[in-house]
């Protein structure tokens, strides 16, 4: 599908679904003679994509010319406090906050406050906060970057979501690389391991289908009966948080029976002695204990993956939002390496394919101008999971100070949503209330985190944008052109920085880089205008904008990876030993460690159910929360606590109930639904915009700030709470 195509009046844009989807759907977009969308569709012509859409993006045009989209640079009005204005659980005031001014005026007051800060406290005391509102190359990181850098602001580790598996596997395998899609139908197995297909990726599903028709089954491991375990041949209703047990226990019974691919594992692995010793303390009756499952279930479990080839375990990174989730990858990832399931033609694993995009990205984000600002040196590097600490704690001890460790001061989000998605809420609101904390959010919607916003900027969707990407969920390089104006005085992510640059007077010339140059960069082109980067060699940015999407090439017989050595890691082997881990003082092999808050653990005593505070299908995390039409969707479980039978009785709670859930961080007020999606011991609520539940909070008002294992990571699904019925109360 070229850039774009004349049909009769209208073109069709080719462009790509921007948000944190591992699809990164081609999308087709029908532009009318006026230049206004008329029609979203997936683009035929891609294998992954095949010609259809999500039912959250099927309905794209929603959000772009939704009423409540920000239109225009917004300031606060002198008087009025930060938070939210008006009733809880209702909206529609927010901008009653705000002064609309025109964007000379904001760029002007945001550069100056900026550098007076910067003056003021040290530039470290400035924190971009920002994710995956766009995974674009050029949106998700690029002006942004050089322009903190040469600010010389904070550094953000952006851990919130997948750091803990994705170091996890790649202490494993070296690299984030995996089974393509398009092998799976070949799978006679596939087990989808903490790993919402049907929710969360579902332009995968197709090709479990496919598989399925030719007498695959499909197994789902997850704690929560989603559509996508509801529709498997068997669910395993694994406790939170124990799946390194059982991934332990699946070895032990492989290596005890001698099902193990002996010759794969003597040529492509290191550590395989001091695993197999490992693995002999995890019985059946071990790991039955701690994950809720027979002793027979985990034999059958083994012995189905252990004989049945292909098999294809697709992970997703449900397993690592737990507080040993980093080690519970990394043993998930060792099955196929002691079954060799890497050599078979659908056989392996997914978790993410993101390592095979091998951008120049550090002609992209430049980060040698940290050198260039005042700081002169590489800038600190703050933890966007505890955004809490860093507000409230950050840069108060008696030795910190301007030139050393300072205080945050100033917060600039985009591409995010901290005051719904980041944890441990109540820290987070009240750093966001500090009326010496200067915040600016560049945004689509007045979400929950523009209500502690100073200045409000509005932002572009990706049909008002030019960007490339790559994909974490398939093996395709494709372009997003722009396909109508920006809505109303809406700007880009890169427009919007690089502005910012030009009136803090940075003179280097990146900062007049266009879209199109950037996209060059990215590809790092040689003399022939061909792409150097490792798979894209066969690219040019012409044949880019022409063709749309172009799958990455690998080097024959390495499509599928870790058939054949060398592995990129530092014995060149698959790590079930890493010396990396020994080195940092940790265990270097996977052991099972119950999460701080789990029911194996002390504090059970006080809140003892695990909580799992979920994504919901037809949303993308706190995305499209305020539409109606996706809020319609949702409409079963919107402000819906789902408990198990067993425990509301035991807390004389019925269906429908108002409830009260609580931990040690906060509160949350729903209403009860009794379900079996959950089991005993388990409760689970959805994410939802704060301002939209009643009360004025959402789930992660109860999340900790506690990091994983392995990566740093957010903790989302290691929560325990109480509940009880409002009206027993
Ligand atoms: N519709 C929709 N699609 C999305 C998103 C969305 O919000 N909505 N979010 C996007 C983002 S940001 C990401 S990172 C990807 C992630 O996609 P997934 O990794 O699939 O996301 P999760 O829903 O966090 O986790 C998957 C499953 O893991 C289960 N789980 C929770 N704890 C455990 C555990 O301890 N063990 C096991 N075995 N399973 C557990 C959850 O119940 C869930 O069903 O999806 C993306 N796609
Ligand atoms: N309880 C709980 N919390 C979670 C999770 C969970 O499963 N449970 N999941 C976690 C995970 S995996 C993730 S990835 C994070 C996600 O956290 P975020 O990355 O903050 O994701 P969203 O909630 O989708 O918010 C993205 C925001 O970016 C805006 N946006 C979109 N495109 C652009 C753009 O081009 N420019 C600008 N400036 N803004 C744009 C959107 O309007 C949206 O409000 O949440 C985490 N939080
Ligand atoms: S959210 Fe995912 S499935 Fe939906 S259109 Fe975007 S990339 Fe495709
Ligand atoms: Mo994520």
């Amino acid at each position: 599908m070229a850039a774009a195509t004349q049909s009769g009046p209208f073109r069709i844009v080719h462009t790509i679904c921007s948000h944190d989807c591992p699809d990164s759907c081609a999308v087709l977009v029908t532009v009318n003679s006026d230049g206004r969308a008329i029609k979203v569709q997936g683009d035929p012509s891609h294998p992954v994509t095949q010609g259809f859409l999500c039912g959250k993006v099927a309905k794209y045009l929603d959000r772009v010319y939704s009423p409540q989209r920000i239109l225009h640079p917004l300031r606060r009005r002198p008087g009025i406090p930060k938070g939210p204005l008006g009733e809880n659980g209702k909206t529609g005031r927010e901008l009653d906050a705000f002064e609309q001014i025109t964007w000379d005026e904001a760029l002007t007051a945001i550069a100056s406050r900026l550098q007076q800060i910067a003056t003021t406290y040290g530039p470290e005391s400035i924190l971009p906060y920002s994710y995956a509102g766009t995974i674009g190359l050029l949106g998700y990181g690029s002006m942004d970057r050089r322009f903190f850098h040469r600010l010389g602001a904070s550094q953000l580790d952006r851990t919130i979501c997948a750091e803990a598996g994705g170091q996890a596997f790649k202490l494993v395998y070296g690299k984030k690389l995996g089974t393509p899609n398009e092998e799976f139908p070949k799978s006679r197995l596939i087990i989808a391991w903490g790993a919402n297909i049907h929710g969360t990726n579902v332009h995968l599903w197709p090709f479990v289908e496919e598989a399925r028709r030719n007498g695959a089954r499909l197994i789902v491991i997850d704690p929560y009966r989603t559509r996508t375990a509801a529709l498997a041949d068997w669910h395993i209703s694994i406790r939170p948080g124990t799946d390194a047990a059982l991934a332990l226990g699946l070895m032990h019974v492989i290596l005890r029976d001698g099902l193990e691919d002996r010759a794969y594992i003597d040529e492509m692995t290191h550590g395989f002695a001091p695993l197999a010793e490992r693995v002999r303390e995890y019985t059946p009756e071990r790991v039955a204990f701690w994950t809720g499952l027979t002793p027979a279930e985990i034999e059958q479990l083994a012995r189905e993956y252990a004989t049945t080839t292909p098999a294809a375990l697709r992970m997703n990174y449900g397993v690592q939002r737990s507080e040993n989730g980093g080690t519970a990858v990394r043993a998930i990832a060792m099955l196929p390496a002691l079954t060799g399931a890497w050599r078979h033609p659908g056989g392996g694993a997914q978790l993410s394919m993101s390592g095979a995009f091998q951008w120049n990205s550090a002609a992209i984000e430049r980060p040698e101008l940290m050198l260039a600002s005042p700081l002169g040196r590489p800038a600190r590097i703050v933890n966007m999971s505890r955004l809490g600490h860093a507000l409230t704690e950050l840069g108060t001890q008696p030795e910190d100070g301007p030139g050393n460790n300072p205080r945050v001061h100033a917060l600039f989000v985009y591409n995010s949503n901290p005051a719904a998605i980041a944890p441990n809420l109540n820290d987070v609101r009240r750093g966001m209330l500090r009326p010496d904390l200067f915040t600016v959010v560049h945004e689509q919607f007045l979400t929950d985190t523009t209500d502690y916003a100073d200045f409000v900027l509005p932002a572009t969707t990706f049909l008002e944008h030019t960007d490339i990407q790559g994909a974490y969920g398939h093996y395709f390089v494709q372009q997003s052109n722009q396909a109508i104006a920006p809505v109303g005085e809406s700007r880009s992510n890169v427009w919007l920085f690089a502005q910012l640059a030009e009136r803090c007077g940075f003179d280097q010339d990146c900062f007049h880089d266009t879209p199109d140059e950037m996209i060059r960069q990215a590809l790092n082109l040689d003399a022939t205008g061909h792409s150097q980067n490792p798979g894209m060699e066969h690219i040019t940015p012409e044949s880019l904008a022409a063709q749309g999407h172009i799958p990455l090439r690998f080097p024959a017989g390495q499509q599928r990876p870790f058939v054949t050595g060398p592995v990129p890691t530092p014995t060149g082997k698959i790590e079930f030993y890493s010396e990396a881990l020994a080195a940092e003082g940790k265990d270097p092999l996977p052991a099972f460690i119950p999460p701080t808050e789990s029911r194996l653990s002390p504090a059970a005593a006080r809140f003892p159910l695990e909580f799992l505070p979920r994504k919901a299908d037809n949303y993308m995390n706190s995305t499209f929360a305020n539409l109606d039409g996706h809020r319609k969707m949702e409409a079963a479980t919107n402000h819906r606590l789902e408990i198990h039978f067993t425990d509301a009785a035991a807390r004389n709670i019925h269906d429908g109930d108002p409830v009260r859930i609580w931990n040690d961080r906060g509160t949350l007020h729903l209403t009860a639904l009794i379900s079996e999606k959950v089991t005993p011991g388990v409760v689970a609520s959805r994410l939802d915009w704060a301002k939209l539940t009643p009360g004025g909070q959402n789930v992660n008002t109860l999340t900790s700030e506690r990091l994983t294992d392995i990566g740093q990571a957010a903790t989302f699904y290691s929560t325990l709470v109480e509940v009880a019925s409002i009206k027993a109360s």
